[in-house]
């Protein structure tokens, strides 16, 4: 296998990833960032949009300079183009919702008293989401709400010719523009299986309509799949509150048994970080001459546990190989999305254990205990249990633990800034709006997503954060590129330092940090929520008049495609910093980038360079502001 012939402080940007680089190479294995380069060079057809492989005429390829110039069928670049792109989106949609039907299913479970394991932990939000959803609440148990709630959610998934509940949640205005351009989302399982149909063979060729359709089938994520995924983990969990805790490779120890929990459904996770302090389970690792158990996390499961329980992550998605390298893993507990496939033969390598728990997602080559919600507890002690008697194995000259963490803040939810915003009496967005009229915060950019092996990871994430808190403009994030900024200590009250003097103050009189921890991806709808009260407390009459911006700039995931969707879909501009593959259509190109604004009043724009994308976003608040007469 080739390997990438960058250095190690260009593959990655912080420090304890480049020692995990550099251990790699001795060691002789093999990273993302080396099979990225085996890949090399990556099939232009592939990069442009120009392959179809949806019937079995094709593989179609065209090239113009062949006189490929359509399918066997007789699609054009514009359709074949479009139709993988919505694909794309259905997928990363399915992605998403089905983890919040699993939500809503537990909910279901715990609703009848079937899931021991779970409880309703946040009463005031199930009534809030009850209420949304026109549930009586008057004279009924919270276990009565509870059960509604999770029918009438279970409803916006499997329900066909129905609206999604939460689009009573949505500014009118902006409901009439999706009933103009025929994009009011359905069902989100009728969404995805009519995107899939559409772009079967045969069916429409209008390139824009299809896109369309992409369009919609995001908005059933963002108002019902990820909407519903992070309300139900808010009322099972709690809904999150500020918290500290810490960030980073460094998080892992020495002397304790590490168990590090990856993926996406909290369901099994956060049964985990109870069991960890069962007195059986820590008896038993003291039995085995470790201090006791460390649960730390990757990814999007991580950032569900750090946002309601402070559990220290130690990375995010190009970091999850990285965690194995410090040869002082016990075991890493993977559930659903964004799991390297790669991860048990590095495991190999040391003593490792890749623990697969989801009948969705089996991973070959790991230690199979499959989640099972009635028995969850048991389930979770099994896989400690695991862990702890791996521990003898570690082969103490294999470990190299990068001694590098990083504190944070984390918990923002949409109703702690309101909360925090808006004074310790009475919650309301007025605070963070005026303070966006008066030009204290200029405008607020939701910088989101994955990192990716095509940029040195994290690096323009964070050089572009660093430029806008600079500029007054107040960073909310999720996901991946949330992790990276926390590593980098963006997510600490002194980062207000790295602010400008409006944005500092700001920060300084409610004790925030310039950048926001928003969650996971799913929790992109938190944003969404935020924006639209924005609009409540009197910032324009719509999302497009709104100072904000959305960022994808390291993107690779379908979810990431179906995110930006929907946000275009609201009026928003997003920024991508790796292109759609529709390039070899000069209109879809043309569609999605420009002519879009004209349909939506948002669009996507491409620019890879942080400092550049700075300047872009930064015109585009003032922009918006001036339309806005602040
Ligand atoms: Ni989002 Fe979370 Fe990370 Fe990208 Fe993957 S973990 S759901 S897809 S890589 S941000
Ligand atoms: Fe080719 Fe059309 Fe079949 Fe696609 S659907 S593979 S373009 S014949």
């Amino acid at each position: 296998m080739s390997k990438d012939e960058r250095t190690s402080d260009q593959k990655a940007y912080d420090s304890a990833s480049i020692s995990m680089i550099n251990k790699a190479k001795e060691e002789n294995i093999n990273l993302s960032w080396d099979r990225y380069a085996s890949v090399q060079p990556q099939c232009t057809f592939g990069v442009k949009g120009l392959c179809c492989r949806f019937c079995n005429m094709g593989p179609c390829r065209l090239n113009p300079k062949t006189g490929a110039v359509k399918g066997v069928c007789g699609a054009d670049a514009d359709l074949i183009a479009a139709r993988t792109l919505t694909r794309s989106v259905a997928a990363g949609t399915a992605a998403h919702s089905n983890h919040g039907l699993e939500m809503a299913y537990i909910l279901l479970d715990v609703a009848e008293g079937k899931a021991a394991a779970y409880k309703i932990t946040d009463e005031t939000k199930l009534k809030q989401v009850a209420l949304d959803m026109e549930i009586p609440i008057e004279s009924r148990s919270k276990e009565e709400i509870a059960k509604d709630v999770a029918l009438a959610a279970i409803s916006d998934f499997e329900k066909s010719h129905t609206k999604p509940h939460f689009l009573k949640r949505v500014i009118a205005k902006r409901i009439k523009i999706w009933e103009k351009l025929g994009i009011v989302p359905r069902g989100v399982n009728e969404e995805i299986v009519e995107a899939l149909h559409r772009t079967n063979m045969g069916m429409g060729s209008d390139y824009k309509e299809i896109t369309m359709a992409g369009m919609r089938v995001a908005l059933s994520n963002g108002w019902a799949g990820s909407m519903l995924a992070t309300e139900i983990t808010d009322i099972l969990f709690g809904t999150p509150k500020p918290l500290r805790s810490t960030v980073n490779l460094g998080v892992l120890k020495k002397d304790m048994v590490n168990v590090l929990i990856h993926g996406h459904e909290p369901l099994l996770s956060m049964v985990i970080i109870d069991a960890a302090v069962d007195p059986e389970i820590i008896k038993l690792a003291l039995s085995v001459g470790s201090k006791g158990v460390n649960i730390a996390g990757i990814c999007c499961t991580a950032n569900e546990a750090l946002m309601r329980r402070g559990l220290p992550i130690a990375g995010n998605f190009l970091q999850q190989e990285l965690a194995l390298v410090t040869g002082a893993v016990e075991a890493m507990v993977v559930d659903v999305q964004c799991i390297m496939p790669s991860l048990p033969e590095i495991a190999k390598c040391y003593h490792t254990k890749i623990i697969s728990t989801s009948p969705k997602a089996v991973v070959k080559g790991a230690v199979q205990i499959m989640f099972d919600e009635e028995h969850a507890y048991e389930r979770a002690k099994d896989i400690l249990k695991e862990a702890i008697n791996n521990y003898k194995n570690r082969d103490q000259a294999k470990v190299n633990i990068p001694d590098k963490k990083m504190d944070l803040v984390a918990g923002f939810s949409h109703e702690t800034i309101n909360y925090m915003l808006g004074g310790t009496f009475r919650g309301s967005y007025n605070p963070l709006v005026e303070n966006i009229k008066n030009g204290r915060i200029k405008g607020v950019v939701g910088i989101v997503g994955c990192n990716n092996p095509r940029f040195t990871s994290d690096a323009p994430t964070v050089k572009l954060i660093r430029t806008l808190i600079k500029n007054d403009i107040l960073v909310v994030q999720t996901g991946c590129a949330a992790i990276a900024a926390a590593k980098e200590g963006l997510m600490v009250p002194e980062a207000m330092d790295q602010a400008g003097a409006g944005l500092r103050e700001v920060c300084e009189a409610v004790g925030i940090p310039p950048v926001l921890h928003c969650g996971s991806c799913v929790d992109n709808t938190r944003i969404l929520i935020a924006c639209t009260e924005m609009i409540k407390h009197g910032l324009g009459e719509d999302y497009s008049d709104l100072p904000v911006a959305g960022v994808a700039i390291e993107w690779m995931s379908e979810k990431a495609l179906s995110i930006g969707n929907y946000f275009v879909a609201q009026g928003a501009m997003v920024l991508v910093g790796v292109q759609h593959q529709v390039t070899g259509s000069d209109n879809m190109t043309n569609f999605l980038y420009n002519e879009m604004e004209n349909l939506t009043g948002g669009k996507f724009v491409f620019e890879p360079d942080p400092d550049k994308a700075a300047q872009i976003i930064i015109e585009h608040i003032n922009k918006k502001r001036k339309a806005l007469g602040i």
